[in-house]
């Protein structure tokens, strides 16, 4: 299996994600907020690039939507939450339809069409998410999402971690940046600890968001795979 790695999603090409299984990474916060909200009983999540596409969305769907995500790490105004993962507890999330708009995330999932599949992974499912890839049995591109069309260590690290759990599992062949993410993770697998070098790290701080990063740093704690299909992400 060859694995290779996408740094942002300015970086995406076409070529780069066809016929391959995608893997999405905005572990702060946007993967980690649909992966939560999906393990809540969340019917389906709607990713979308704006605020205006966002409200034009929700007024074509009938059943009870929730608008969800940021500008700037803040809740949107006339929005029902924010991208905190904590926020999407069952009580307000099951069975409903999430459209979803943040700065990085929504971009590099959008970005990502013509893969083959479109998992949405972070720390919290990165070993289901390999588990995954491995019954696909495609090549892999793992999309990070950076921020602000910036590489960012976030990303980075927690493809590693998906990288490494896939090389227990199977013999792969990684690009030279699939490679250093490996590498940069067997070397700091205290995921927390590595992931604060991260300029957006600082960010979140600044918001006093220290539980939301405490949380998105979790290894494993949700077995589910969202995947991205006809334009809504749901689990199959
Ligand atoms: O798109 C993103 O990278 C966001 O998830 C940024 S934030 O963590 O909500 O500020
Ligand atoms: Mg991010």
């Amino acid at each position: 299996m060859k694995i290779d790695l996408i740094i942002s999603a300015g970086d995406i090409k076409k070529e780069k994600v066809l016929h391959k299984s995608a893997v999405v990474i905005d572990m702060l916060r946007a993967t980690s907020v649909i992966t939560t909200a999906m393990n809540n009983g969340c019917k389906r999540v709607i990713p979308v690039l704006t605020i205006d596409e966002a409200l034009e969305t929700a007024k074509n769907i009938k059943e009870e939507v929730i608008l969800g995500g940021e500008r700037k790490g803040l809740k949107i105004d006339g929005f029902d939450f924010s991208n905190s993962p904590l926020e999407y507890s069952r009580d307000v999330i099951g069975g409903k339809t999430l459209i979803m708009t943040t700065t990085n995330g929504t971009k590099a999932i959008r970005g990502s069409i013509g893969a083959s599949s479109i998992l949405i992974g972070s720390v919290l499912n990165a070993r289901a998410v390999a588990e995954k890839l491995l019954k696909l049995k495609d090549d892999v591109v793992i999309v990070n999402a950076g921020t602000y069309g910036q590489f960012s260590i976030d990303d980075f690290i927690c493809s590693g971690y998906i990288i490494n759990c896939l090389k227990e599992m199977t013999a792969v062949e990684l690009s030279d940046v699939a490679s250093t993410a490996n590498y940069v993770y067997e070397n700091n697998s205290d995921i927390k600890s590595f992931a604060k070098f991260a300029k957006h790290y600082k960010r979140i701080m600044e918001l006093n968001l220290q539980e939301d990063f405490e949380y998105c740093c979790k290894k494993d704690t949700i077995k589910i795979v969202p995947e991205f299909v006809d334009g809504e992400i749901i689990i199959r």
